[in-house]
């Protein structure tokens, strides 16, 4: 009855990185569920095409299929309703949409510059190539164009997150006294650049940052203690 988990991953098959697959990754935490995860490449896809998907997150539970990290977080309170729910009801629901909504327009644009060379660095060959093309059409420039410098991406990503930094100052969680799946969603963010940077990308001594540790140590410590490329 485990749930495969098909993950974004490069060279080393045990960093696994999506920032969209951490969200998936910690929902399934958060419901209590085994799951398996399965190495999946930009340029060879086998393990989802078949079942009509080409991006991950894509979960197989025992012959249901999903796509897309709110899909799958929706489906999994539909099927398991006597686990904790991940979107309580239509507020949570609503609630999540706006989180979303300055993760994509602030935090992505501040974490894009720190994380899309050493994402680069991190995939096998033909995957590289596949990146830099997609990747450089989608934004007009090269990668290295887009790249910034460890201390300015840094401070710029700190900065994108001071709206989180003012919220955390009066809730542990956006969830209240427990996470949901907003904190899942703006953790799958940094949690993506945590693992593919060469230097500590996260302010820990900022309200976001001690968030970002607390969600780290839940589950045993599940995500505090996955690999990186600087373990
Ligand atoms: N809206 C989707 C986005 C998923 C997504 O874009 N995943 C990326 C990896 S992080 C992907 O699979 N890209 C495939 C490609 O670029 O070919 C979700 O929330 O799951």
């Amino acid at each position: 009855m485990t749930i495969k988990l098909y993950e974004l991953t490069g060279k080393d098959e045990d960093i696994m990185f999506g920032p969209f697959c951490w969200r998936s990754r910690m929902s399934v935490l958060h419901k209590g569920l085994d799951f398996e995860l399965v190495p999946w490449y930009f340029t060879d896809k086998s393990g989802t095409e078949d079942a009509g998907f080409t991006t991950v997150p894509t979960i197989n539970d025992n012959g249901v299929w999903k796509s897309d990290s709110l899909e799958i977080a929706q489906y999994l309170d539909e099927a398991y309703p006597d686990k904790p729910a991940l979107i309580n009801g239509e507020a949570e629901l609503a609630q999540f949409q706006l989180v979303n909504a300055v993760i994509n327009s602030n935090v992505f644009a501040a974490a894009v510059p720190a994380a899309v060379m050493q994402v680069y660095n991190l995939l096998r060959e033909e995957c590289q190539t596949y990146f830099r093309q997609t990747r450089e059409e989608a934004l007009g420039k090269t990668l290295e164009e887009i790249h910034g410098e460890p201390e300015e991406a840094k401070a710029n990503l700190a900065q994108s997150l001071s709206i989180f930094d003012a919220t955390f100052e009066n809730t542990p969680y956006l969830g209240g006294n427990k996470p949901n799946y907003s904190d899942y969603t703006l953790f799958g963010v940094l949690k993506w650049i945590d693992i593919v940077s060469t230097y500590d990308p996260i302010s820990h001594d900022t309200p976001t940052g001690q968030w970002f540790d607390r969600i780290s140590n839940l589950y045993d410590g599940y995500a505090a203690k996955v690999k990186t490329v600087r373990s």
